[in-house]
């Protein structure tokens, strides 16, 4: 197991920094942090460029390595430090592939074809970015179908009354969680009590909370 006396995090206040946040705070490791927002100019800096050379926040670092994307960081904490005893680790191949399953799908599906379409493309008083990408109503429109159709698809996969993989939650529950907390932001409507249930009970998560103020808390 590694030693966590150089954990490095920078970016703050969305839900891709949030999942790094959380793990470290399951994990119960000190990091520090760098509070820098997207969009502020704060990522585009020479000196940030030379660390995340993508400009984007978060970017993680302990000891000589630096990885700059959310789920990956989440693996590499899992991987490398003392798992803590309320937390979810597979063991067999075909769990870790289930559990892998739920990360790509929520990173691909959710984050990437939905969220981020929006975020690219809806209009500033939206929250979105079509002033710098452009305003593209189809993608907009395709964007929102798509969520519902993949909410519907995994609702029930999703258990009733536990995480993801059971009483634990997992870097499954916490990549899948990261990307269903702020959608109602973009006005994504989370059509299924059986998700909308599980997101409120991950987010009466103790741990949760801690590692929620943290993240977007100044
Ligand atoms: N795949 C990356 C995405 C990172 C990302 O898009 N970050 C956003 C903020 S949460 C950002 O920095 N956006 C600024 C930009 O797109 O230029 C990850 O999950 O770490």
């Amino acid at each position: 197991m590694l030693n966590n006396n150089k954990i490095e995090v920078w970016g703050y206040k969305t839900f891709r920094p949030f999942r790094i946040y959380w793990a470290l705070h399951e994990y119960n490791l000190n990091f520090k942090k760098y509070k820098i927002g997207s969009r502020t100019g704060e990522t585009q800096t020479n000196e940030y460029l030379k660390i995340n050379s993508k400009g984007k926040i978060p970017t993680f670092k302990h000891n000589n390595i630096t990885i700059t994307e959310s789920a990956a960081a989440v693996s590499y904490i899992i991987d490398n430090f003392k798992k803590p005893k309320d937390f979810y680790i597979p063991k067999t191949l075909a769990e870790k592939a289930k559990l892998e399953e739920w990360c790509i799908f929520s990173l691909m599906e959710l984050d990437c074809l939905s969220i981020y379409i929006l975020r690219r493309h809806e209009k500033t008083e939206n929250l979105g970015l079509a002033h710098i990408y452009g305003e593209a109503d189809n993608a907009i429109k395709t964007a929102r179908m798509h969520f519902e159709k993949m909410i519907g698809a995994c609702e029930k996969y999703v258990p009733k009354n536990s995480w993801l993989f059971g009483d634990s939650p997992s870097k499954a529950d916490i990549i899948f969680t990261s990307c269903l907390i702020h959608c109602n932001s973009f006005n994504l409507k989370i059509k299924s009590d059986n998700i909308n249930l599980y997101m409120e009970r991950a987010k009466s998560r103790k741990i949760f909370q801690t590692a929620y103020k943290d993240c977007f808390n100044d």
